[in-house]
């Protein structure tokens, strides 16, 4: 409740930040993607993480404005990004919310951002509670040419079922099952089994969370083809990929 009443202050006052974390293409470590991570700036009380805050506001709904405020910022900051592809995480609550692909084909049109570069990523639980629905809206964001991405896979049912019912553009592995299949051989199986199902239905494949070398060696030997995790990079402020970018150019 406090929270809440908090959040809604937060957004009319400006407290929300967007950090951007670099996904590293396996072959040769450039960056190829970023994904924008919400943080919020609090002017008063301690320092409140997104773990937190964003299931609060998923709850009230407050997540439909702070999400659109999320996709605004990061096309935004992501424009001059060339070639680089920006991964933004949609809740639930924004998957069923009617205006919303309404809303992104605004946001699209308005600031001119390629919707190709534009990848939005959701979870099985964004997609389990209603699947014509989501399907529905997934396609028609689609149509905009925009490309979805399973994120966090292998923390919730882990389903391929799934993979072949959505016909998601990308994988991503979480951070979870990563460390797990550098350390059991059932959870490598489980690795390994999900990228060949991904692969063969065309599927690019993300490694998250990734924090040493054998992580690196082991997902990169497994056929993923990005990798994101402090092993590389971790998130930072708009103007530090602004500098990556033009270095790596
Ligand atoms: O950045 P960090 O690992 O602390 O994020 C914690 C969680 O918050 C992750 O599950 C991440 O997907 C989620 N998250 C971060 N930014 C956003 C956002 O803009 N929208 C939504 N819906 N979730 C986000
Ligand atoms: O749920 P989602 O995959 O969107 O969450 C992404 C979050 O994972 C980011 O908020 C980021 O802070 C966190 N993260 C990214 N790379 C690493 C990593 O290498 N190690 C750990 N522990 N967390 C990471
Ligand atoms: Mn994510
Ligand atoms: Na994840």
């Amino acid at each position: 409740r406090e929270i809440e009443d908090d959040l809604h202050r937060a957004l009319a006052d400006g407290e929300f930040e967007l950090a951007y974390q670099p996904l590293v293409s396996a072959r040769d470590q450039r960056i190829v993607a970023v994904e924008a991570l919400l943080r919020w700036n609090r002017t008063r009380g301690p320092i409140i993480g997104p773990n937190v805050f964003i299931p609060v506001a998923e709850e009230s709904g407050l997540i439909n404005p702070i999400g659109l405020w999320v996709l605004r910022q990061s096309v935004v900051d992501a424009l001059g990004w060339d070639d680089i592809t920006l991964s933004v995480n949609i809740s639930a609550a924004q998957l069923r919310n009617p205006e919303f692909p309404i809303k992104l084909g605004e946001i699209l049109e308005e600031t001119g951002f390629p919707p190709r570069r534009l990848e939005l990523e959701v979870t099985e639980t964004c997609l389990v509670l209603d699947p014509v629905v989501a399907e529905r809206t997934l396609d028609v964001i689609r149509g905009f040419g925009v490309r979805i991405s399973l994120d966090d896979f292998g923390t919730g049912y882990a389903s391929i079922g799934f993979l072949r019912q959505f016909r998601f553009e990308k994988l991503k592995l979480d951070r979870s099952l990563v460390v797990q299949a550098g350390e059991d051989d059932g959870s490598r199986a489980m690795m390994l089994s999900s990228i060949a199902v991904a692969r063969a239905l065309g599927m690019g494949v993300t490694a998250e969370g990734v924090e040493t070398e054998p992580q690196a060696d082991l997902v990169r030997a497994a056929g993923c083809d990005q990798i994101q995790g402090w092993l590389y990079y971790r998130a930072m402020p708009a103007r530090e990929i602004d500098r990556l970018v033009e270095e790596q150019n």
